[in-house]
């Protein structure tokens, strides 16, 4: 019997790896910080995706755009983009992105958080950024609940749905973001689902450069705590479902989308109507009264 001899360097051929694949946002992500955090089948990657799209959409220069997120898993998107992006602290997103934007009008400014950093902790600061139609872009990742510190209901969890802090369902009344955001004074409102990516991308875009405060809201999964908590299976299946009840009208009135636990879900864009942004309204105001001893207000 002939003797089998194991390969050796010299006689085993190894096929050359062809170069990696760039990908195709690689540019846009702080590559050096990957492998990010997110849960497998999680929503949140999918609204940066989103995100990084629309910005390259809407034509803006990457250096006068500023990205702010506060705390949770939602709050890491602004750190994973090679913009200038800021992880600030747990509902604090909104006035320190305000800071941004008052500093310096000529950025845009875009904040990208979670349900509870945005309706919760940080929702004083969310009324009051669109009472003032301040120069920013919101996006709310609704995953409804605190995902990051163990699934807890928070302000957009729906009645029935079951949490950490609520095992018998959330009772209390929760938040219908868009009809929250139109009331306060948003110039642009939208709800999507993080399975519509395309649609979210041109909402983001259509955002992005109008002038005022513009608010995106996407539903995504949360796999990890939420879906299994409420045995809702993987992001994919949810994905499903949201492909089988989200109904798209966008001439939905916003009092009447309520989200009702896995039921059908109303997404579109609500809102696009034109009113003088933060600094137009200041200046324009102030002009009228003081006339030419007003110095208009460009940034510090
Ligand atoms: C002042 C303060 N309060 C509470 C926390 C704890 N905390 C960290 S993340 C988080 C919840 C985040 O929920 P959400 O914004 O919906 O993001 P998600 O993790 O669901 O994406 C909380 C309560 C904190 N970091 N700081
Ligand atoms: S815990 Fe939920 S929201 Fe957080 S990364 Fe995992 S799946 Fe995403
Ligand atoms: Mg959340």
């Amino acid at each position: 019997m002939s003797e089998i001899k194991a390969p050796t360097t010299s006689t085993l051929k190894i096929p050359k790896s062809p170069e990696p694949l760039a990908h195709p946002m690689q540019d846009y992500l702080r590559t050096e910080r990957l492998p990010h955090i997110w849960c497998s089948t999680c929503g949140i990657g999918t609204v940066l995706t989103a995100f990084i799209a629309g910005l390259q959409k809407s034509g803006l220069d990457r250096d006068k755009v500023a990205v702010v997120s506060g705390i949770g898993c939602s709050g890491r998107a602004a750190g994973y983009l090679r913009l200038d992006s800021f992880h600030s602290t747990h509902g604090r997103a909104i006035p320190f992105a305000t800071g941004l934007a008052l500093g310096n009008p000529e950025l845009k400014v875009a904040v990208i958080s979670g349900d509870g950093d945005i309706a919760a902790i940080g929702g004083n600061h969310f009324i009051h950024a669109a009472r003032r139609n301040m120069n920013l872009t919101v996006i709310c990742i609704n995953n409804f609940n605190y995902a990051m510190t163990g699934g807890q209901a928070g302000p957009t969890t729906p009645q029935e749905a079951n949490a950490s802090t609520a095992p018998y369902g959330a009772y209390e009344f929760p938040f219908n973001l868009p009809y929250l955001a139109e009331s306060c004074g948003a110039i642009y409102v939208a709800r999507w689902t993080s399975l519509h990516v395309r649609r979210a991308t041109k909402s983001i875009a259509e955002a992005l450069v109008k002038p005022g405060f513009s608010f995106i809201e996407v539903v995504a999964p949360c796999p990890t705590l939420y879906a299994r908590r409420n045995r809702l299976g993987t992001g994919l299946d949810l994905m499903r479902f949201y492909h089988d009840t989200a109904k798209i009208d966008h001439s939905a009135n916003t009092k009447d989308i309520d989200i009702l636990y896995q039921k059908e879900i109303v997404v579109g864009k609500f809102v696009d109507k034109d009113k003088p942004d933060f600094f137009t309204n200041r200046n324009n105001f102030l002009k009228n009264k003081l006339g030419n001893k007003y110095i208009p207000y460009e940034g510090t």
